[in-house]
């Protein structure tokens, strides 16, 4: 019993030195390298050495959910998703057109990923313990939380009551199937679940009148709608909030520093919409701000030093990020603005309504 008392106690005293230590070692190191300090460099540094000898980053996306990533006339990727894929470029290679789209399935995307054909997975894909565990991934941030709607043709159905015994299209792969079939579960209400490949046959299929409703996540449901020929208000979302779809980055396990660096990219964007810095401002925020934080998050020279948390990064990428792809609040305008998808649960947890959005410190 003594002695694991005393064993206890030392336990206990290494464990205050080490936190006293790592706590000192990391305030007081200034040097300017951008080299990782992360434990196990062989395994955590591969996908960076990857992507700076390819010179590119190949990033796994949807290919055609409005606002989020399609590619328009001239081939170029746009959208919100495809926005973080050019921050990364940026923030990695100094570029946010070093990016190589690779346009991945719901049912292919982990596959793919883990077998590295794709440095990244930013796909509307929600983060769900079973993607973390069972599929390997590792989840970044958040960039978009989003949950589960239904969508119905104007005056058919009102309500998820009205659904019992209808049938609805879904896409398979996707969390939609199992959480649609909880939420009719719950309500005692049946229906029958027509999965498809992909979003267009899904469509098509809805179109067609093959269902009489379309379950997918809501912003994916928003940008349909909105786009609907022959007009827009031919299509009704329910009120009904179905689940949670936290939705963001994903890279695999087994890679912290690849993951802390796609972690700290969305976090830049965060930030600098907390500290108003924007596309258009950051030079002039870099030449003139006087504001310690600020500073030490675009990577200017205070008092002789550089901030450098050592992420495998520049000392500037965060002035690189926003230079390319601006802050959240611009992203977000830029793709979604339009949409009419309020930001809700996605504004900064400092706005009025709050929201969720909160980047850890830049210290
Ligand atoms: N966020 C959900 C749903 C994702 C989802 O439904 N994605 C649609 C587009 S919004 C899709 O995969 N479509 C398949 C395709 O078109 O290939 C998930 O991660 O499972």
């Amino acid at each position: 019993m003594r002695k694991r008392q005393r064993v206890k106690r030392i336990g206990a005293l290494f464990l205050l030195f080490s936190l006293v230590f790592t706590a000192c070692s990391d305030d007081d190191d200034q040097s300017n390298g951008a080299q990782p300090q992360n434990g196990n460099q062989d395994q955590a540094d591969s996908t960076l050495k990857e992507v700076k000898r390819k010179g590119k980053l190949t990033c796994g996306t949807e290919g055609s959910v409005p606002g989020f990533s399609t590619v328009n006339s001239d081939g170029d990727h746009e959208g919100f998703d495809v926005d973080f894929c050019k921050a990364i470029a940026a923030a990695v290679l100094g570029d946010p057109e070093k990016v190589e789209y690779r346009e991945l399935t719901a049912s292919n995307r982990f596959t793919l990923l883990q077998a590295s054909e794709v440095d990244v997975l930013i796909r509307n894909t929600t983060w769900t313990a079973k993607r973390d565990g069972a599929e390997s991934g590792n989840f970044a941030a958040t960039t978009f939380y989003d949950s589960q709607g239904i969508m119905v043709h104007t005056g058919e159905f009102k309500t998820v009551e009205d659904l019992d015994n209808s049938s609805i299209c879904l896409i398979s792969g996707t969390t939609t199937e199992a959480n649609i079939a909880a939420y009719f579960a719950a309500k005692n209400l049946k229906f029958d679940p027509r999965s498809y490949e992909n979003s267009d046959s899904a469509q098509e299929a809805f179109q067609s009148g093959s269902c009489d409703a379309w379950s997918a996540d809501r912003s994916r449901l928003v940008g349909v709608q909105k786009n609907w020929l022959p007009e827009p208000g031919a299509l009704t979302i329910l009120d009904d909030v179905l689940s949670k779809e936290p939705l963001g980055p994903v890279t695999r396990d087994g890679d912290t520093q690849w993951s802390d660096i796609v972690n700290w990219v969305v976090f830049a964007t965060i930030n600098a919409e907390e500290l108003g810095i924007t596309q258009e401002n950051v030079d002039d925020m870099i030449a003139g701000s006087k504001d310690s934080e600020v500073q030490r998050f675009l990577g200017v020279e205070v008092d002789g030093t550089i901030f450098n948390p050592k992420l495998g990064l520049p000392t500037d990428f965060n002035a690189q990020v926003i230079r390319a792809v601006g802050n959240y609040s611009e992203i977000y305008k830029r793709n979604i603005g339009h949409s009419g998808l309020e930001r809700g649960l996605n504004n900064l947890w400092t706005a009025e309504p709050r929201g969720l959005l909160y980047s850890p410190p830049y210290i």
